[in-house]
């Protein structure tokens, strides 16, 4: 439960709050895809458009990030681009949400963080690209991503892609399975990964509509089980990059990373970026193709809810 205490940090655009005081629909956003996703200016037409998305789908978009110390739940335009131009944002998780608001910085919130900021602010859906999770090597690296504790405690229906291909998707439905989170492919048997529409695991769970993810997701809090639920939405087909074919480009960023000593935090950026450019920016026109179709979906989830 979000105290009363945490209401002096939070922002919430107006739109937002009214949308929410009525009762509509409204999906949030994440914006480390903004501010460490993806290069300048595709970060801030991605986010303009996806916001975009999710109105014309009839729900109120809140692009979720922390400004100034001040926990934002939905961005003007103005804020949105001049997030999208910030150079030196951090990237912000549970770990270090309450740093920047201490401290009066800006970043963008990762899946942790913006479910974290959405459940404050009482929403209940959230779209991005893909999920943080396992990293391929944590066996020596411990590299977990937070997003998946996060799903197992609070919450917000999570629509993704998948958890990215640069992750050991197999370690990352283990993980999801022993904290006790549903994860529910979208029309599909096999779990998508990412720029990819599928990964070489069955889907724990199908379902093929949005009004069937919203009646789980109701279900779930009517039998009292606390936590999240993560949607598995396969990229469009014409979108998408074949498996075997990201193999390669996958295997030759991690080498990359690895000669270059990236550690931490910084592993998911580098490996996106260096992706991009191993693909000649098809695999970003791959991610923002995958996230306009989850935020579709999670317009529609938000809607049914
Ligand atoms: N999906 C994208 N691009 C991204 C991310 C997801 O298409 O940049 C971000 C998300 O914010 C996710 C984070 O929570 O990467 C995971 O980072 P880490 O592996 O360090 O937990
Ligand atoms: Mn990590």
């Amino acid at each position: 439960m979000t105290p009363e205490s945490a209401r002096p940090f939070i922002d919430i655009h107006a739109p937002v709050a009214k949308a929410l005081t009525a009762g509509r629909p409204v999906v949030a956003l994440e914006s480390t895809i903004i501010t460490h996703g993806m290069p300048y200016p595709d970060n801030g037409a991605m986010a303009a458009n996806v916001e975009k998305i999710v109105a014309d789908e009839g729900a109120l978009p809140a692009t979720i990030a922390v400004v100034g110390g001040r926990i934002k739940i939905g961005l003007s335009d103005g804020e949105r681009e001049s997030l999208a131009l910030t150079g030196d944002a951090m990237k912000l998780s549970r770990a270090d949400l309450a740093f920047a608001v201490a401290e009066g910085r800006t970043g963008g919130t990762t899946v942790a963080a913006t479910m974290i900021a959405a459940h404050m602010a009482g929403i209940r859906v959230f779209a991005t690209g893909g999920i943080g999770g396992v990293h391929k090597g944590a066996e020596t690296s411990f590299d977990i991503s937070a997003d998946l504790d996060e799903l197992a405690r609070t919450p917000v229906i999570v629509v993704s892609a998948g958890p990215k291909a640069i992750l050991d998707i197999e370690k990352t439905l283990e993980v999801l399975e022993t904290r006790g989170v549903p994860v529910v492919a979208h029309r599909a048997e096999i779990m998508p990964a990412f720029w990819s529409r599928q990964s070489p695991c069955r889907a724990p769970l199908t379902l093929d509509s949005a009004t069937k993810i919203a009646q789980l997701f109701q279900t779930r809090q009517a039998l009292g089980l606390d936590g999240g639920m993560l949607v598995a939405n396969p990229v469009p087909q014409d979108a998408e990059i074949p498996a075997d074919e990201m193999a390669g480009y996958i295997e030759a960023a991690q080498k990359a990373a690895r000669a270059q000593n990236i550690t931490g935090k910084a592993v998911t950026p580098f490996l996106l970026s260096n992706i991009l450019e191993l693909t000649g920016g098809r695999s970003l026109r791959t991610n923002i193709a995958l996230v306009e179709n989850n935020a579709r979906l999670a317009a529609q989830i938000a809607k049914a809810l």
